[in-house]
């Protein structure tokens, strides 16, 4: 927050370590005294130029609470003129009320920014019993290999897979998708991450054969050729799908990777560590309950041969500068 002045910064860092209640109740207590005080002010803006003045920057200040608390509301205030009694002790505390109801409605402002902020899940998998606060279930026999983010799962490209029993960015209208991960070779078509919608008729997360299924899904995949890899990201909703995939945009295989997809409302987006591979429009709409399966398509076809160290999803569409930092490259 660059343009937020330091007192107004340090409130908001008061208010999240007081429980929410505390601060909504005393900020109506509050509102209601400021409330009191300004209809008086109000009244003495018209014959002081003090309250005139404090009650015109009151109006300029805060987009909202004028219009409740000055009955006159949008009413120009009168041209003070000379006549400016003394302030009195209910004077100054009316000051004080209105201070203090407009750092409040700050901290209130400040509360709702933090509540629109990004929800966000990170998984890491340096185990194979809790990742991301759930239980996967355990196919084949993935094993744990040194990463670099400590330990990592590695996928044989045979029948080594991870299934979690439910899903992120549930109702997500924007999002994004991050991995790191190290390919290491194998069958052209591989498909390691699957986040599916579970078909609330039939139950299934994608057809039993094939690659094409009618269930909303995240991918990320990858193609494999001539000791190289490229990424193929595909969205598909029930206001369309997308898939983006560049076989000219290729990187050498056996290094750790950072990929990226993003959904901003209006724009699909695909990124190795960080640079931009393809983007396109997408219809998108949110996706509901499903599963997560990592190491292979939900279907069990397109096995993954390889390691992840990592996967963030966020409901939003971060900016590459938000992404988590690529793994450096080997030397
Ligand atoms: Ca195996």
């Amino acid at each position: 927050m660059p343009d937020t002045p330091a007192s107004v910064s340090t409130l908001i860092r008061f208010q999240s370590q007081v429980p929410r209640t505390i601060i909504t109740f005393t900020s109506v207590i509050l509102t209601l005294r400021a409330s009191a005080c300004a209809l008086a002010w109000n009244g003495r803006a018209k014959h002081d130029p003090v309250a005139a003045r404090l009650v015109r920057s009151w109006r300029r200040s805060m987009p909202v609470l004028p219009l409740i608390l000055v009955p006159e509301r949008l009413q120009p205030v009168p041209k003070p003129v000379n006549v400016s009694p003394p302030p009195t002790g209910n004077a100054r505390m009316s000051r004080c009320s209105m201070i203090a109801a407009a750092l409040l409605c700050a901290m209130t402002l400040g509360s709702m920014t933090q509540g629109a902020r990004a929800e966000q899940q990170l998984w890491t998998f340096d185990n194979l019993s809790r990742i991301g606060g759930l239980t996967p279930a355990v196919e084949g026999d993935p094993t744990l290999v040194d990463g670099p983010l400590g330990k990592a799962v590695r996928f044989d490209g045979v029948d080594d897979a991870l299934l979690f029993p439910s899903r992120p960015l549930v109702g997500a209208k924007t999002f994004t998708i991050e991995a790191i991960f190290r390919p290491e070779g194998g069958a052209f078509e591989q498909r390691w991450l699957h986040v599916a919608e579970t078909d609330p008729v039939t139950g299934l997360d994608a057809n039993p054969a094939g690659t094409s299924d009618p269930n909303p899904r995240f991918m990320f995949e990858i193609r494999v050729q001539d000791g190289r890899w490229y990424l193929d990201s595909f969205v598909n909703s029930k206001a369309g799908s997308r898939a983006l995939i560049d076989p000219g945009k290729t990187h050498p295989l056996n290094r750790w990777y950072a990929v990226q997809q993003t959904y901003d409302g209006a724009t699909y987006r695909a990124y190795v560590d960080g640079v931009l591979e393809a983007e396109a429009p997408v219809p998108f709409t949110p996706h509901g309950p499903g599963r997560v399966m990592v190491g292979v398509r939900m279907n069990h076809v397109n096995w993954f041969r390889g390691a992840v160290a990592q996967i963030r999803f966020t409901n939003r569409a971060l900016a590459p500068g938000e992404f988590l930092p690529p793994p450096p490259a080997p030397q």
